[in-house]
């Protein structure tokens, strides 16, 4: 299978210069039990045509919740993005990379979670110092396979990843195109907006779970009235 997806090429010449070159990661190829079987770069491994026989990789879905007053920091994805332009969707999603020898632990999500501050700090400018990698709390791991357009699409073992944490964002506008803190009244009414369009894996996470980990995560509050993390 890897073999014969390694033989698709396309052109990228009519995308994003930057995008293009970001498709030259490598991704890490796992089975449906999250194996890992090997390594493919992005381009391939989000074309439609290696999806459908099957090519399957790891990522993770971060999710930052604001300390104060328990609000979500959504983006909205770039004009630039290949995959899933303009739509808005949790704080930061990507993949852990067979490029970084760290990002391919998978002890204690290790890997996801040093990629989830990675690109943390790549999508968003947040400081690397301000999401440290054992704050993350892993919730589950979703596989899901989504179409973008007829070409590309995501096909993936996703990590869900929530933070709490006061976080300095710098967009960079390669990658976001806007970003806002919702409480959980405000992301509902978004999503009964017709002029807003979500990614697909924000629409499926949002319906199946996650209200209810949000009610969860700050239902206790510490003896000094601030809010705190539930560990999950
Ligand atoms: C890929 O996200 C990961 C998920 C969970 C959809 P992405 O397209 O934002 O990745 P990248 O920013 O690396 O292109
Ligand atoms: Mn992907």
């Amino acid at each position: 299978l890897a073999a014969r997806a390694a033989l698709a090429t396309i052109d990228l010449s009519s995308y994003d210069k930057e995008q293009s070159r970001l498709m030259d990661e490598r991704c890490i190829l796992v089975d449906e039990q999250d194996n890992a079987i090997g390594a493919m770069d992005k381009k391939t491994c989000h074309l439609m045509e290696n999806i459908n026989k099957g090519l399957l990789h790891r990522a993770f879905s971060a999710f930052v919740f604001r300390p104060s007053d328990g609000k979500l920091l959504l983006q909205q994805r770039a004009s630039e993005k290949i995959t899933f332009p303009d739509m808005w969707t949790n704080t930061c999603c990507s993949h852990p990379l067979d490029d970084f020898e760290a990002e391919k632990i998978e002890k204690g999500q290790l890997g996801v979670r040093i990629a989830a501050s990675r690109k943390l700090e790549h999508e968003l400018g947040i400081p690397q110092s301000q999401t440290p990698i054992d704050q993350f709390q892993y919730l589950t791991r979703i596989h899901y396979l989504a179409p973008s357009d007829g070409r590309w699409g995501e096909h993936e073992v996703d990590y869900i990843l929530f933070l709490t944490a006061d976080v300095d964002v710098t967009p960079n506008p390669n990658e976001i195109r806007d970003h806002k803190y919702v409480s959980k009244e405000e992301l509902q009414a978004m999503f009964e907006d017709p002029s807003k369009s979500f990614t697909p894996w924000f629409k499926l996470i949002g319906r199946d779970f996650l209200f209810g980990w949000w009610d969860e995560l700050f239902k206790r509050k510490n003896a000094d009235g601030k809010v705190v993390a539930k560990s999950l």
